[in-house]
């Protein structure tokens, strides 16, 4: 029996951070996929609090929230490289900033515009779109937010970077312009050409799918 075990399901982008992480730092893990509509007992004991994926399970012990797992992965196995945090303090600061600054003020509008239509879908946009701006700014002159290797920000990020295209195609809108970010632009491919990325990503037509019949559901569901 492996001593990691990772809880999952094949889509949580929230998951995927700490697949990242483990791969990245070449850590061995079994990985327990979930059917979020029929959580097993285990998830449900493990993370009673919010039952939700990722749980990392380490040596019997059950850690929950993937930016939690993150640093107790970073915390454990400290010999392994590449650092998700860099040495210094301020900096480690800044990487954990901009992780909640996306988790805060990016995920749920991005997802906002996916998932509305008209005025609702332009506001969403547009709020998203002055918040990128931060980003694009941070990007200057770096290939990750962490550096020269992939950090904790841009894993955190990760799903920027493929889930984007997923829903720009289902909901048939440009929600990350090339024009106005070139530097995320770039950023998308480098995270996306990282080792260990893009082979763990689904597969993009699952995701088109999935993300197609959630959107319809949802859109079904507001009130006219
Ligand atoms: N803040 C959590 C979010 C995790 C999360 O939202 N997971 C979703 C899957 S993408 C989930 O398990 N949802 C199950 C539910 O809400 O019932 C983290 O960063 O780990
Ligand atoms: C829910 O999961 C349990 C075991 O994990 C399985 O036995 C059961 O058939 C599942 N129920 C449904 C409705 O899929």
């Amino acid at each position: 029996m492996a001593e990691v075990k990772l809880f999952r399901t094949w889509s949580s982008t929230f998951a995927l951070r700490i697949v990242w992480a483990l791969e990245v730092k070449g850590i061995e893990y079994d990985m327990i996929y979930e059917d979020l509509s029929n959580k097993s007992s285990m998830l449900l004991q493990y993370n009673p609090v919010y039952k939700k994926v990722p749980v990392l399970l380490h040596k019997g012990k059950p850690i929950s929230e993937s930016f939690v797992i993150l640093e107790y992965i970073e915390e454990t196995w400290t010999s392994k490289t590449p650092s998700l945090l860099p040495g210094d303090p301020y900096q480690r600061a800044m990487a954990r900033f901009w992780a909640k600054f996306g988790d805060d003020k990016i995920l749920p509008l991005i997802w906002e515009a996916f998932i509305k239509q008209g005025k609702d879908q332009e506001e969403a946009l547009i709020a998203a779109h002055e918040n990128l701006k931060y980003l694009e700014v941070e990007l200057r002159g770096k290939k990750f937010l962490g550096g020269e290797t992939v950090g904790f920000a841009d894993l955190t990020f990760g799903w920027l970077a493929n889930l984007v295209s997923v829903f720009e195609e289902v909901a048939g809108v440009t929600l990350i312009d090339h024009e106005k970010f070139p530097l995320l632009l770039t950023w998308m491919k480098n995270f996306m050409d990282a080792p260990k990325i893009r082979e763990t990503w689904p597969p993009r037509d699952k995701l088109i799918n999935k993300y197609r019949a959630l959107r319809e559901t949802l859109i079904a569901k507001e009130p006219k």
